[in-house]
C-alpha cells in the first residue's frame, strides 16, 4: 500500500507500534480516517492496560505484551519513534513488504486533509497548512523550540511549539486551532521514521555522540539528523563553532534559492548571525550583507546567558528571521522565554554547598558542557548510556572534579573512565538502581564536598534505568537536597 496516500488509508489494516504519547495519537487520528487500527506494545502493566481500555472505546484494537509479531493483514505500520529499526516486527514487517512510517511522517502527509476538513467545518476559505520551523541537534532542541515559540507569539504569528517537545505533532495538525506556523522539535528517531517531511527551514543545533545504540553508528545517526534539511525552501540554519552540522547541510538537497544560515558566538561574517559587543546581530537577512549587521537584542535578554544558550537564541532567531519576523519581536520574544527546570536549575544552598538540578543532562556532551561552568564540582552521575563512551568527557572534567557519585545501570563505564583519566579523583559506587538511591547520592556528595564547592546532578545518561524520565530523576535530586538541609537544621 502507497503510505503517502492518506486517501488510501480508509478500511484498511494500519498497525501502530507503541501504546505511548505518539502512538495514541497516531492510533485516533487513523481511526478517525477509517483505518482499521490495532496498537501492539511489549508492555502489560496497569497503565498499559488503562490506555488501552480508553482507546478500545475508540474502537481501536490494542494488542499487549507482543511487540514482535505482526498482526496478520497489516497492510502499514506507523511506528513510535522510540522503537529500534533493527526490531523484529520490522523486520517481520520488511519480509511482507509492508511500509513503515512514524506519526511525524503521518502529521506531515495529513495537513493539506487537515486543511480541506478545517475549510469544510468553518465555511471559511481554504488555507495553505502551517509551515514547520524544524530544531534537531544532540543538545538544546527543547530550549531553542520554545525560544522559537515565544519569539514568533511576540510577532503576533499563531504559532504551537510541537513534536518531541511532548505535544504529538498528529494532534496540532488536527486540531481545532489555526496556525501560521509551527516550531517542531525533531528527533533524531523521528526523523528517521519520517522521510517527506520538508521543512520551510531547519536548524541542526550541533552533533554529538548520542542514541548510538539505537541509530547503529554515528554516521547513521548523523544522517537521520540531517534529513531535516531535506526540501528547507529558505535557510539551512547550523553552527559554525561544530563543522559537522555544517556538512550535513552541503549535503542536503534543498529547494533552488535556499540559504545555507551559520550562527556563531562570535563577530558573524556575511549570511551569519552572531554576537558583536554584547549584541546578538543578524547579517543574514538584511539589505547588503557585506556592509550591514541589524541588532536584534542584547546578551543579557537571553535567560540564561550562558555561553550555550546564547548559541540556542542565535538558533531561534535565524529561524524566526527566515520566517520574516521582525528584530524587535525576537528581542521581545527572548526576553519572555523561560527555561524550564531541571536544565542546570539552582536547588538550594547547604553548609555553604551549592545543589545545582541538570537531570536534562541525558548524554556526554550535555554533561561536559555543565560541568564546564563549575569548579571544584562533586559530579553525581550514571544510569543508562544508549551506547556512549565517558573517557572525553572525564579527561575534559577532571581538574575540576573534586568527588564523583555514581549510581545507576551503567555506573561501571564511567568508574572505568574515572580510573584511566582522573585516578586521584575519589569515587563513590553506590552500586544501586533503585528510585532511594538519590538521597543516599546527595548525602554522599555532601561528605565530599566542601564550602563553596557545587554539587551537580549532570547524569550524562538517560534516567529510565531509575526513574520515569528525568524530569522525576530531577524532582528526585530536589527532595533528597531538602532532606538534606532538613537533616542538617
Ligand atoms: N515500546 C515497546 N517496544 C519498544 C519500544 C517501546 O513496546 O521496543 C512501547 C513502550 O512500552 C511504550 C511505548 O512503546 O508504551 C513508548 O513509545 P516511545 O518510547 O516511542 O515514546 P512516546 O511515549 O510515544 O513518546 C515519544 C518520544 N519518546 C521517545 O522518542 C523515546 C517523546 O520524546 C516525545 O515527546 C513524544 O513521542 C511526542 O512526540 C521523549 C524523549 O525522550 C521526550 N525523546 C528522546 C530525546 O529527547 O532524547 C529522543
Amino acid at each position: 500500500m502507497g503510505s503517502r496516500q492518506v486517501t488510501a488509508w480508509h478500511g484498511k489494516n494500519i498497525t501502530v507500534a507503541g501504546l505511548g504519547v505518539s502512538g495514541i495519537s497516531a492510533a485516533r487520528a487513523l481511526a478517525g480516517l477509517g483505518a482499521l487500527v490495532t496498537v501492539v506494545d511489549g508492555g502489560d502493566s496497569e497503565g498499559h492496560r488503562a490506555r488501552a481500555a480508553e482507546l478500545e472505546a475508540a474502537g481501536v484494537s490494542v494488542r499487549l505484551g507482543d511487540a514482535q509479531t505482526l498482526p496478520e493483514g497489516t497492510d502499514l505500520v506507523v511506528t513510535s519513534p522510540g522503537w529500534k529499526p533493527d526490531g523484529p516486527l520490522f523486520a517481520a514487517a520488511a519480509a511482507a513488504g509492508v511500509d513503515v512510517v512514524g506519526d511525524v511522517e503521518i502529521a506531515w502527509l495529513l495537513r493539506e486533509v487537515a486543511e480541506d476538513r478545517r475549510a469544510a467545518r468553518t465555511g471559511e476559505p481554504r488555507r495553505e497548512p502551517a509551515p514547520w520551523l524544524a530544531i534537531t541537534g544532540t543538545n538544546g532542541k527543547t530550549t531553542t523550540t520554545q525560544m522559537l515559540a515565544s519569539i514568533l507569539k511576540a510577532a503576533g504569528l499563531r504559532t504551537a511549539a510541537v513534536g518531541n517537545i511532548g505535544t504529538p505533532i498528529i494532534d496540532v495538525v488536527l486540531g481545532e486551532e489555526t496556525y501560521d506556523v509551527l516550531a517542531v522539535e525533531l528527533s533524531s528517531y523521528q526523523l528517521h521514521w519520517a522521510p517527506s517531511v520538508r521543512p520551510h527551514s531547519a536548524a541542526v543545533l550541533n552533533l554529538a555522540p548520542d542514541h548510538l545504540d539505537w541509530h547503529g553508528s554515528m554516521e547513521a545517526y548523523a544522517t537521520d539528523k540531517g534529513r531535516i534539511y531535506e526540501g528547507n525552501t529558505v535557510a539551512c540554519v547550523y553552527n559554525a563553532a561544530d563543522k559537522a552540522t555544517e556538512d550535513l547541510v552541503v549535503e542536503a538537497d534543498v529547494e533552488e534559492g535556499c540559504r545555507a544560515i551559520g550562527f556563531t558566538l562570535g563577530a558573524p561574517g556575511p549570511s551569519m548571525f552572531g554576537v558583536v559587543d554584547g549584541i546578538l546581530v543578524d547579517r543574514a537577512f538584511v539589505e547588503n550583507r557585506q556592509k550591514n549587521a541589524q541588532e536584534l537584542a542584547e546578551v543579557a535578554d537571553v535567560n540564561p546567558p550562558a555561553p550555550h544558550n546564547i548559541a540556542n537564541a542565535l538558533a531561534a532567531a535565524a529561524l524566526a528571521r527566515a520566517f520574516g519576523v521582525e528584530p524587535r519581536a525576537v528581542r521581545d520574544g527572548l526576553r519572555d522565554f523561560r527555561p524550564d527546570a531541571h536544565r542546570v536549575s539552582h536547588v538550594d544552598e547547604v553548609g555553604g554547598v551549592t545543589y545545582v538540578d541538570d537531570s536534562k543532562a541525558t548524554n556526554t556532551h550535555a554533561a561536559e558542557a555543565s560541568l564546564a561552568a563549575f569548579e571544584p564540582v562533586v559530579w553525581i552521575a550514571g544510569g543508562l548510556a544508549k551506547g556512549a563512551t565517558f573517557d572525553e568527557l572525564v579527561q575534559k572534567a577532571a581538574k575540576r572534579l573534586r568527588g564523583v557519585v555514581l549510581m545507576g545501570a551503567d555506573r561501571a563505564l564511567i568508574a572505568e573512565a574515572l580510573a584511566r583519566h582522573a585516578p586521584e579523583v575519589p569515587v563513590v559506587d553506590l552500586a544501586r538502581t533503585d528510585t532511594g538511591a538519590m538521597l543516599a547520592a546527595v548525602r554522599e556528595a555532601a561528605r565530599l564536598a566542601e564550602p563553596g564547592d557545587t554539587v551537580l546532578l549532570a547524569p550524562a545518561c538517560a534516567s529510565m534505568d531509575m526513574f520515569a524520565n528525568y524530569s522525576k530523576r530531577g524532582d528526585a535530586f530536589a527532595d533528597a537536597v531538602r532532606e538534606l538541609a532538613a537533616e542538617q537544621a
